[in-house]
């Protein structure tokens, strides 16, 4: 036994925890030297215990109660905002399997480079031990993990977003997979020095072992990158567990939509980070008799039912949502879901102690103390929360979380939908041909940047199914594993339709041509009523679109000229985005399966 671990005064191991457990974290805690291990349980008194102590370092402000009851303001260092892609490693045994689009390095290699990094990096601090389910606890759909992480930011946000504490810990037995995610802000203290309020380093690492199910990740604090059961867990390496068993780890959210006729539908759909999916997941409609619900809003894990069905659940708990663009007029049940209980992260802290972004309300209080702690006036010339700013909030506090959000079998699912955020070309909606046509929509996905990672705003760049930062093998073989999916729901059940949207198309003069967020229930209504075979539709070049006159735009302020803007295929265009597609399915030197490069060959056929 090490002096360190003598001298630390850790809460006791929980009775029953597994030895697998146990020895685990006794091995991390010898590395990274803790003062001391505190074993998470998932209470409220925990929870509020490790607020009072953040308040205390000054990593969280405690917002005003009057206006934001039990919730809190979190400053990050300026340098830790979003995630960082470029640090982000997949180390799987053969670089093949990471594939061309991932960051690969060898796993004896990245240990070899951890190691140093790992040793003594708790030093000075607590180290937390977070077990969670991903999933509602038991279901046979979930999945288990362990996190310990030096960060009680990151042990309060995993609170929230997932199944934590004692319940998870109870259910890892002899034969549980579990996956070990390993955190570390990388600051450690000296004896007596003095923390600041978000201890990070600049030196990032945000590494997966899928083979070993394991994850490392050094020197962030800032949601994806530390909040690990989240995308480097449920996404990256869970996208791993699911080709090896036959399901799906996808970047999607999902709801169930009931129609006027009372008929109930569930909708999966993925976009890109930052591109609508807490707004789709939270819609309120704007056309009478149809409702929408919501399941979940970020991941979905989706995978054929015994009755032969695609069912899909939310493994999350939580939403870790876009902040800025949610307002009442934009996203009223996200504003209604933050009334309390919330930690906000880089936003603006207003004069009355409440929170502020760009565009929860049309016009900029006239003084604020903006996300990096300056005082903010509208005349400041910059905004005055962080583009990537985010609130963390149960999502059982959501007034529209529908009643089957914690199924254990999961819903059926009827439709899936493909998007992006594109200015040109791409349609408001388009329908795919068959399962094979939208498995090659997913895999054409591109998107401008937005700032929910590192990298140049508004460039447009490739986001296969929205999974470009977040899968965790090759992702011609996510594409394949697809195609098996639908084949294999082909055989005993019925097969999803598949949709593509665009809600970001813009006209010659910049601005939206589609109004968006609640008018997207006309979208919504479009292809469902396809689902429902109570529409036709006609063929383009690029897949099914509405007869003239079938999309419902009653009682909306829309011009013809830009309805038939939104509609437009030029062939032209076109043209140029199948052969930008030959290039990047070129990068994949062969791996991309022949149903998908034959779409291609049909796209550019019926281009002429
Ligand atoms: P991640 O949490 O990063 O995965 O993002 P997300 O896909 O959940 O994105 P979210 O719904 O938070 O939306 C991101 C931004 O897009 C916000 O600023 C929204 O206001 C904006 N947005 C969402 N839906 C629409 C829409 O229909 N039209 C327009 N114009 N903007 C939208
Ligand atoms: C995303 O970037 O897609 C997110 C936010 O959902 S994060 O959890 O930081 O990855
Ligand atoms: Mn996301």
């Amino acid at each position: 036994m090490s002096i360190a671990e003598v001298t630390r005064t850790d809460s006791p191991v929980p009775e029953g925890a597994h030895p697998s457990v146990v020895e685990w974290v006794d091995q991390i805690a010898a590395l990274t030297l803790p003062d001391d291990v505190v074993w998470c349980d998932g209470s409220m008194a925990e929870w509020d215990g490790l607020a009072n102590r953040m308040v205390e370092s000054g990593t969280l402000t405690r917002l005003n109660p009057e206006h934001r009851p039990y919730s809190f303001l979190a400053r990050s260092d300026p340098h830790d905002v979003a995630r960082v892609e470029s640090r982000t490693f997949i180390c799987s045994e053969k670089q093949e399997d990471a594939g061309p689009t991932n960051n690969w390095h060898d796993p004896r290699e990245m240990r070899a480079t951890l190691r140093p990094l790992f040793e003594g990096s708790m030093r000075g601090r607590t180290m937390y031990v977070v077990p969670f389910s991903m999933g509602p606890l038991g279901s046979p759909l979930s999945k288990l993990g362990v996190q310990v992480t030096d960060s009680p930011y990151v042990a309060a946000s995993m609170g929230v977003m997932t199944r934590m504490g004692a319940a998870a810990l109870a259910l890892i037995g002899d034969t549980t997979t579990w996956v070990r995610a390993v955190h570390s802000v990388g600051a450690p203290l000296s004896p007596g020095e003095q923390d600041v309020p978000w201890p990070s380093s600049d030196t990032k690492y945000i590494t997966h072992f899928p083979e070993t199910r394991e994850i490392w990740s050094f020197g962030s604090a800032y949601g994806g990158n530390a909040i690990l059961a989240k995308k480097a867990f449920a996404l990256r390496i869970a996208s791993v567990m699911a080709r090896d068993e036959g399901w799906l780890a996808e970047h999607m959210l999902i709801i169930k939509v009931t129609n006027p006729r009372g008929r109930v539908f569930h909708v999966a759909a993925a976009f890109p980070s930052a591109c609508g999916k807490t707004n789709l997941a939270m819609l309120q409609s704007t056309i009478p008799g149809w409702k929408v619900e919501t399941v979940g809003d970020d991941i979905a894990w989706l995978g054929r039912g015994d009755d032969g069905r695609l069912r899909a659940i939310n493994p999350e708990a939580g939403f870790f949502g876009v902040a800025p663009g949610t307002g009442w007029q934009s996203n009223p049940t996200a504003m209604e879901t933050i009334w309390g209980n919330t930690i906000f992260t880089n936003v603006a802290l207003r004069d009355d102690g409440d929170v502020w972004w760009e565009g929860m309300s049309d016009k900029a209080p006239a003084h604020l103390v903006d996300w990096q702690g300056n005082d903010w006036t509208p005349a400041s010339g910059r905004p005055a929360a962080h583009p990537n700013s985010r609130f963390t909030v149960a999502a059982r506090q959501c007034p529209s979380i529908s009643d089957d959000w914690e199924d254990p079998q999961g819903v059926v699912i009827d439709a899936i939908i493909f998007g992006g955020r594109r200015a040109t070309n791409v349609p408001l909606v388009v329908e795919a041909r068959d399962w094979e046509h939208g498995v090659y929509l997913g895999a054409t996905i591109s998107s401008e940047r937005t700032a929910a990672a590192e990298g140049t705003l508004g460039e447009l760049r490739r986001d296969p199914f929205a999974m470009m930062p977040f899968v965790g093998y090759n992702m011609a073989d996510h594409w394949a594993h697809w195609l098996s999916v639908g084949a294999d729901l082909r055989k005993t059940g019925t097969v999803p339709r598949i949709f593509q949207v665009n809600w970001f198309r813009k006209g010659a003069d910049g601005r939206f041509l589609w109004p968006g967020f609640g008018e997207n229930s006309r979208v919504l209504e479009w292809m469902l009523e396809r689902v429902d075979g109570q529409v036709a539709a006609k063929d383009s070049p690029i897949g099914l679109l509405p007869h003239d006159g079938a999309l419902n735009v009653e009682g909306l302020d829309i011009t013809d000229d830009d309805l038939a803007e939104l509609f437009a295929v030029d062939a032209e265009s076109w043209r140029a985005e199948a052969d930008a597609t030959e290039q990047f399915f070129a990068t994949f030197e062969g791996r991309v399966p022949a149903a998908v490069t034959k779409q291609l060959d049909l796209l550019r056929a019926k281009l002429g």
